[in-house]
């Protein structure tokens, strides 16, 4: 148990920097008997719990906002021997995504859901968020990877389901319900996790549009044509200029407006597949990389655009979904209505297409100006959009969240939280309004 605030310090801050906090203490719990124990001391004392995992969470849902114990999950990092026949791992919450990816791979398979913070996001988060990232489009999101939970429930009782059933009908399934509730519902220990085979032949190709609309149609054709397809992410002229200033990232092969990274993976070499698909799409510009070196310098313009936008930060973090036939008219009209309000603004837009996924990040504003928040994902509403997309909603969006749930979804799933944790004392300040 740490309570030096010098110690407790990088607990109580969210990677961003946006979201501070206090705690009286982090505790850094190893086993799921210690996670039981913290659970019931808390709960007797009244003292509500922020489950931690790798602290990497944009929406401020890992932070104590109110003084709240920072029950840390990271040590809980141990990932049993994959089966190899059933394509399965029961991994700790604590273990990193990269951990769990190495660990896949050494017995022929892979984890299906990766993103940039997978050397620190752990396992144990994922699934509290329900997290998403660049591969969603082939694999799904965490939900869709997640056979069992063992969780920690509010009264101190452990359920643990862990056994892998792919096919298991035997009443409410109770790993999907906590997945995505922000530990609010339960602790997760441990996770039964579904893993995909092992594509070692890669390809990455970088391509220019002369519109978002253009890439948003390639996307579509793309997908139609590439079984191997395995990402389709999206950036535009300004954000690679960004990188280059903030990072001293040089420029891509190519200008273009609107660009489209590409990855295809396979058990056979997938270049020829690749390229025959590019051919038709009316790219401005393509360049190709196979070796792994070079597909890693391509990818680092999509991944590094969280990093050169915090050095400029602390941004406001929109992270939203629209339908893909109002992409290119969300992408259009997103920055001349955050213009409208403020106009010093300056607005990024990144993300994965296939997904409709949109991360819209705004600096040069107040972090705290909620006119910007209210505009954005008014605005994403209005299309038949989600005003969280894969980060969730935290303490930072729960005041929009019937922009999506209607009053009888809110009810339901405050009875949902009332029934599972009545004392209200795990993560009691995220999520519901
Ligand atoms: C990504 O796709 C992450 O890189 C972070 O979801 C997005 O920084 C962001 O807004
Ligand atoms: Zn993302």
């Amino acid at each position: 148990m740490l309570t030096d605030p010098s110690l407790t310090a990088s607990y109580t801050v969210d990677w961003t920097g946006r979201f501070r906090g206090d705690t009286p203490a982090v505790v850094r719990a190893s086993t799921t008997e210690q996670v039981r124990d913290v659970v019931d001391v808390c709960r007797r004392a009244s003292a509500a719990i922020v489950p931690q995992g790798g602290n990497t969470g944009l929406v401020g849902g890992s932070v104590p906002a109110r003084d709240e114990i920072v029950l840390s999950l990271r040590a809980l990092d141990v990932i049993d021997e994959v089966d190899a026949v059933a394509g399965q791992v029961t991994a700790g919450a604590g273990a990193t995504i990269a951990a769990l990816q190495s660990a896949a791979a050494a017995h022929g398979w892979e984890y299906g859901v990766d993103w940039a913070a997978r050397d620190t996001a752990t396992v144990g988060g994922s699934v509290a968020t329900n997290a998403g990232g660049v591969r969603v489009l082939r694999h799904g999101d965490t939900r869709a990877q997640l056979l069992g939970v063992e969780a920690v429930m509010a009264d101190g009782s452990v359920v643990s389901h862990l056994g892998g059933l792919v096919k298991d009908n035997t009443g409410y399934h109770l790993p999907s319900l906590v997945c995505g509730s922000e530990g609010t519902l339960a602790v997760v220990t441990r996770a039964r996790l579904r893993l995909v085979p092992r594509h070692d032949e890669r390809v990455v190709a970088l391509l220019g549009f002369a519109s978002t609309g253009d890439a948003v149609e390639a996307c579509g054709a793309l997908r139609r044509a590439l079984s191997s397809l395995d990402a389709v992410e999206l950036f535009f002229r300004d954000g690679v200029a960004l990188l280059r200033d903030q990072l001293g990232l040089a420029p891509p092969p190519f200008e273009a407006p609107a660009y489209l990274l590409v990855e295809c993976a396979d058990v056979v070499d997938p270049s020829d597949a690749l390229a025959a698909a590019v051919a038709g799409l009316g790219a401005i510009d393509v360049a190709v990389a196979n070796d792994a070196a070079r597909r890693a310098a391509l990818w680092r313009y999509r991944e590094a655009h969280t990093e050169a936008i915090n050095l400029i930060g602390p941004p406001h973090k929109l992270d939203v979904t629209v339908p893909a036939h109002a992409l290119a008219d969300f992408v259009a009209s997103v920055t001349p209505r955050v213009l409208a309000i403020a106009p010093d603004a300056r607005v990024w837009l990144f993300g994965h297409a296939a997904d409709g996924n949109i991360h819209v990040n705004i600096t040069a504003v107040d972090p705290d100006d909620e006119r910007i928040d209210d505009a954005v994902l008014m605005l994403v509403a209005s299309m038949g959009g989600s005003i969280s997309a894969e980060h969730g909603i935290g303490t930072a969006k729960k005041r929009w969240l019937h922009l999506n749930r209607s009053e009888p979804e809110i009810a339901a799933m405050r009875a949902i939280k009332g029934a599972l944790d009545p004392d209200g004392i795990l993560n009691p300040n995220v999520l519901l309004p």
